[in-house]
Parts: structure tokens; C-alpha cells; sequence
């Protein structure tokens, strides 16, 4: 018989991600999938994952896949970004250290608002995207990717949100993406749009687990 503590750490999802902003919006996305979701430092997780990949895909899959090969559980990585199109797709991968290796998300957006001096709006569009990789012991079981598309705005605008989320503006709502609330975010954005194919999976494979269990129970 399986004990109940196996059945528990089944149960347990690590969203593999250094970022707190990131680690919130997935918890979110992810609401009303039965499991308990966890962060890295619930892994004892000291060193990072390098992320050499070409593009976010190579990125999330490299992360998903090096973490879940140092525990049993479930594991979802993510590697999003922004691509400015007059800025010929950057910063793109290089997203979070934009503006050199002390970054702050202040820094960055400081660098892509002064690059972006003198654009008129029509040239200001740009998108936010998002790959994120579901794995377990070294095996990927699911990729979701969601993108948005919207506007750097000429100023910051709101506090909510992480990164470039004050200079993202989106037109149906009139808003940056730092003027509205996490859960109101998640239905549009790319990471909310990513996290939809991984959720319908996620359903299924721990409704499938859990039937599993109780048959050898
Ligand atoms: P992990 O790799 O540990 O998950 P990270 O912040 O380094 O954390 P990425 O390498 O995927 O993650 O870089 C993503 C960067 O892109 C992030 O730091 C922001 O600068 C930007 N970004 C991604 N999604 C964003 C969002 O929803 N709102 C604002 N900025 C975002």
C-alpha cells in the first residue's frame, strides 16, 4: 500500500522560478488545479539554473528539465519576456538583465524607455512572451505558449505587476499592465495564455494520478 505521504508529494507542484512576481502570477494562473504549489526554496534550492538557451523555449526547458532532475516532483519552468519591435525583437531573452548584470526591473525599463525616445506611438509596438515547460524526472510533459500584444508607453504608468509591467500599455483596456490587478493580468497575458494549455493538462494527468493511487490503495 502507498503511504500518505507519497500521496501528498504527488500532489506538490514547484514552480521553478527565482522571480517572486512570476512565482504569484503561475500560482494565480493555476487556481482551481488541485495541488499544492510550492517555490523553489521549498526544493532547498541554492544555486541557479543557467539559462544558455537561443530562445524561450530552449530556456524554460532547460530550467523545467535541470530542476526536475534534482527532486521527484512536478516541476513548471517558465523564460518570457518583451520584444520591442523598434528595437528589432530586444530585449527579448536578455528580458531580465537588460540593463547589465546589476539589473533592477527599474534599470531596465530606464534603458528601454531611453532607447525608445522619439518614437512615435504607431512604432511604439511591442509583445510580451511566454514559454512554460511542465517536467518530471527529466521527462517533459507538457509546453504551453501564450504571447500579448501591446504599446511601450512614453511614461510609466501603476505599481502593480513586476518588470516592464508600468511601460506595457494594452489597448482594449487602456491601461499599463501596471495599472491593473494580478488575477484581471492573468486573463490576457501571456503567461495566463501559456499556463491555460499546461492547466487543462494539469487536470487531467492528477485526476489520472490520483485514480491511479486509489486503485492501488
Ligand atoms: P526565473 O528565470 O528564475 O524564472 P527571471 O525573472 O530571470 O526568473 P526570465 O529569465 O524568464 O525570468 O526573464 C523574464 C523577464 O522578462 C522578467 O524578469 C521581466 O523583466 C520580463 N517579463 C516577463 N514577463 C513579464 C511580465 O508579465 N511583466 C513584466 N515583465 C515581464
Amino acid at each position: 500500500m502507498r503511504s500518505s505521504k507519497s500521496k501528498l508529494n504527488r500532489q506538490k507542484i514547484i514552480l521553478a522560478t527565482t522571480n517572486q512576481g512570476k512565482f504569484h502570477e503561475l500560482k494565480k494562473c493555476l487556481t482551481g488545479v488541485p495541488a499544492d504549489f510550492q517555490s523553489l526554496a521549498d526544493l532547498g534550492a541554492r544555486e541557479d539554473v543557467k539559462e544558455k538557451g537561443k530562445n524561450f523555449l530552449e530556456n524554460a526547458r532547460l530550467k523545467s528539465l535541470a530542476w526536475s532532475r534534482r527532486s521527484d516532483f512536478l516541476i513548471l519552468a517558465e523564460d518570457s519576456g518583451l520584444e520591442v519591435d523598434a528595437l528589432r525583437g530586444q530585449p527579448g531573452i536578455y528580458s531580465a538583465r537588460y540593463s547589465g548584470p546589476r539589473a533592477t526591473n527599474e534599470k531596465n525599463i530606464c534603458k528601454v524607455l531611453r532607447l525608445m525616445q522619439g518614437i512615435p506611438w504607431p512604432r511604439r509596438t511591442a509583445r510580451f512572451v511566454s514559454w512554460a515547460v511542465l517536467s518530471r524526472k527529466g521527462r517533459i510533459l507538457k509546453e504551453g505558449k501564450g504571447q500579448v500584444r501591446g504599446y511601450i508607453a512614453f511614461n510609466k504608468k501603476g505599481t502593480q505587476g513586476f518588470g516592464y509591467d508600468p511601460i506595457f500599455f494594452y489597448s482594449p483596456w487602456k491601461k499599463t499592465f501596471g495599472q491593473v490587478a494580478r488575477a484581471e493580468k492573468g486573463k490576457v497575458s501571456h503567461r495566463g495564455r501559456a499556463l491555460k494549455k499546461i492547466k487543462a493538462f494539469l487536470i487531467k494527468y492528477l485526476d489520472a494520478a490520483q485514480q491511479e493511487n486509489e486503485k492501488g490503495a
